[in-house]
């Protein structure tokens, strides 16, 4: 399916073998290998690279709507869109020497201000540091000119593949308050000294760290995640039973899958007209042995 540009995605490969691949519909990474040319995200099997749904994996864009909370469709429509090649971007603040990135830009068509009446740039920038660490970096500036502010909520819905579910724990949401998904997004405060998972999960922690860590045991590798402007994180596995509800997702893909997902979902970011907002995200990762208890 050809994006806006003529193009469908955009490779990015570095140097020792690191490579990454960004569909201009929805702005989505699909694709993180590392120098070994591991693919460490997942993207279902089953899932569909082109509207109306969005692709299932990777990093799907949740903007200006996170989840079904509010009158927009489920985690808004950016990740339903085509985005284009930002071929002048302003001075973005992340170095980029040596280093592979590309520019795309969302604007809203007369269709979207019907639904979402508002003015914005969306400029995000994916870079492929000399290491192999996947940054996202986005800009959302407020252009109306009718004076009006907005609201947003907003996620980088990142699904990571981890070889056996049962057999990964999350390190830096210990002790912190959540909404539970599965209990009418109740409040509760994580008791768990990490989170291990046995069914499904669906919570968004608030005011979490600006590291939180993956550890995949078989594989001996732990994801770092690490973000800037994004409070909380959700943490998502759909387990057996929702995993067979989905059309666009094998039944026993859950078992490869763990989602989290730097976010800004408690108190949505407001701007006024001429302000932007930046949330960056950066994924690495690290031997297990050296990252447990850093
Ligand atoms: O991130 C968790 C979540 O909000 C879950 O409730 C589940 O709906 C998931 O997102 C996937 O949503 P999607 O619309 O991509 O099927």
């Amino acid at each position: 399916c050809k994006g806006v540009n003529g193009l469908d995605k955009v490779v990015l490969r570095e140097a020792k073998g690191s490579s990454a691949e960004v569909y201009l519909y929805g702005g989505q990474v699909t694709s993180w290998k590392n120098d070994q040319g591991e693919e460490l995200l997942f993207v279902s099997s089953k899932a569909i690279f082109k509207p109306p749904k969005a692709i299932r994996g990777g990093i799907p864009i949740c903007f200006p709507q996170f989840s079904n909370n509010g009158p927009l469709e489920q985690h808004g429509f950016a990740r339903n869109r085509f985005w284009s090649i930002d071929t002048d971007p302003p001075p973005f603040p992340t170095n980029t020497s040596n280093k592979a990135f590309v520019d795309l830009i969302l604007k809203p068509s007369e269709e979207d201000l019907k639904i979402w009446p508002h003015s914005y740039e969306f400029r995000l920038r994916v870079t492929l540091g000399p290491g192999g660490d996947l940054m996202l970096t986005s800009r959302i500036r407020n252009t109306n000119n009718d004076g009006k502010p907005f609201s947003f909520t907003f996620a980088y819905h990142t699904y990571f593949s981890v070889s056996d579910i049962s057999e990964v724990r999350v390190e830096g949401l210990e002790t912190l308050d959540y909404l539970d998904n599965l209990q009418e997004k109740q409040r509760f405060t994580e008791q768990g000294d990490a989170i291990t998972f046995e069914s499904e999960v669906d919570k968004i922690y608030l005011g979490t760290p600006t590291k939180i860590a993956i550890l995949d045991h078989e594989k001996k590798r732990t994801f770092v995640l690490r973000k800037d402007g994004l409070p909380d994180a959700v943490v998502w596995n759909p387990w057996d039973k929702k995993a067979k509800a989905m059309a666009d997702f094998g039944d026993d893909e859950y078992k490869h899958m763990l989602c989290v997902e730097a976010a800004a979902i408690e108190k949505p970011i407001t701007l006024k007209p001429g302000e932007e907002w930046k949330g960056r995200l950066e994924l690495s990762t690290v031997p297990s042995s050296y990252c447990s208890g850093q």
